[in-house]
């Protein structure tokens, strides 16, 4: 029987997951890669959930490939491929938002994995390390989309060529990550915001990126257009319903569309 090398437990309708691999800094290896996918489709899958978070077990978020298993004959490109591309997908088309908690060290692969995630929340003593480029390889797992578009084409470019370790306080000025908390409230915050969103109406929320996402390749009036026919769906959908409702009945609101 393989090792449990990504946890799964549920509070209320937040599900979280936690890389674990501690030993190896949660370096992925193909089988972490195939725990992971098969419990972010079991949470894609199941009515309950509504927000995942995900983080770490052990000092790091998560160091990338694992390097060992690199040296031990699998083949570089067919493992971004193979396995990169379809998690950064995944991340991208959840039906509920993806909140990363990043406890510790989050570099090369797992840094980008992180910064795909929808709202990055990280310790003060966590860092990011684009670290593809101290081995002769370019960021990956997304990396050369996000990265520009969250720090702009030269804050990517320095990042990625030096390969230097950015602190999370120092992510969250340049807007690479959204909030950074003390190393001890982490879990808890982590926690209350995932319960927050989960709480929100998310199948607006994954709207909400997939629209953010795409208007990045728009023109502006292209933009509008896709907006209007977006919130046509969305007003549709009980969820809206429910929102106006609530919110002229004076009472909270309960979404429950996904
Ligand atoms: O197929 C492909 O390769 C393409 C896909 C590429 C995607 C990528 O992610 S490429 C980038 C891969 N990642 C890296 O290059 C990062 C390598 N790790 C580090 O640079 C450092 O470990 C860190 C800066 C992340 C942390 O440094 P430090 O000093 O806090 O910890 P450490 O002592 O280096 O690591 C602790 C242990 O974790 C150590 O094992 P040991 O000696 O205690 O048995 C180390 O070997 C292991 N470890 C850390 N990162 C990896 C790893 N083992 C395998 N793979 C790793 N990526």
């Amino acid at each position: 029987m393989s090792d449990t090398l990504v946890l799964a437990a549920t509070t209320g309708a937040v599900r979280t997951l936690t890389l674990n691999r501690p030993q190896a800094l949660n370096s992925f290896t193909a089988e972490m890669h195939r725990q992971l996918r098969a419990q972010l489709e079991a949470a894609a899958d199941d009515p309950a959930v509504r927000c995942v978070l995900i983080t770490g077990a052990g000092r790091a978020f998560c160091a990338g490939q694992d390097l060992a298993e690199i040296s031990s004959g699998a083949v570089v490109g067919n493992v971004v491929e193979r396995l990169y591309k379809p998690l950064a997908l995944r991340i991208r088309s959840m039906p509920v938002p993806v909140v990363a908690a990043v406890n510790g060290v989050a570099a090369g692969a797992g840094a980008n994995f992180a910064l795909g995630c929808d709202i990055v929340i990280a310790a003060r003593s966590a860092s990011f390390i684009q670290a593809f480029s101290k081995i002769g390889l370019v960021p990956d797992c997304g990396g050369t989309w996000l990265l520009p578009r969250l720090v702009g084409r030269a804050g990517a470019l320095a990042l990625a060529m030096t390969g230097d370790k950015l602190p999370a306080d120092d992510a969250q000025r340049m807007g690479l990550i959204w909030q950074v908390v003390d190393d001890a409230a982490l879990a808890d915050a982590a926690g209350a915001l995932a319960a927050r969103l989960a709480a929100l109406p998310t199948r607006a929320l994954a709207q909400t990126r997939l629209a953010i996402d795409a208007a990045v390749g728009l023109g502006y009036e292209e933009a509008l257009s896709m907006e209007a026919q977006v919130q046509r769906d969305m007003a549709q959908a009980r969820d809206y319903t429910e929102g106006v409702e609530a919110f002229l009945g004076k009472r909270a609101p309960t979404f429950t569309d996904r």
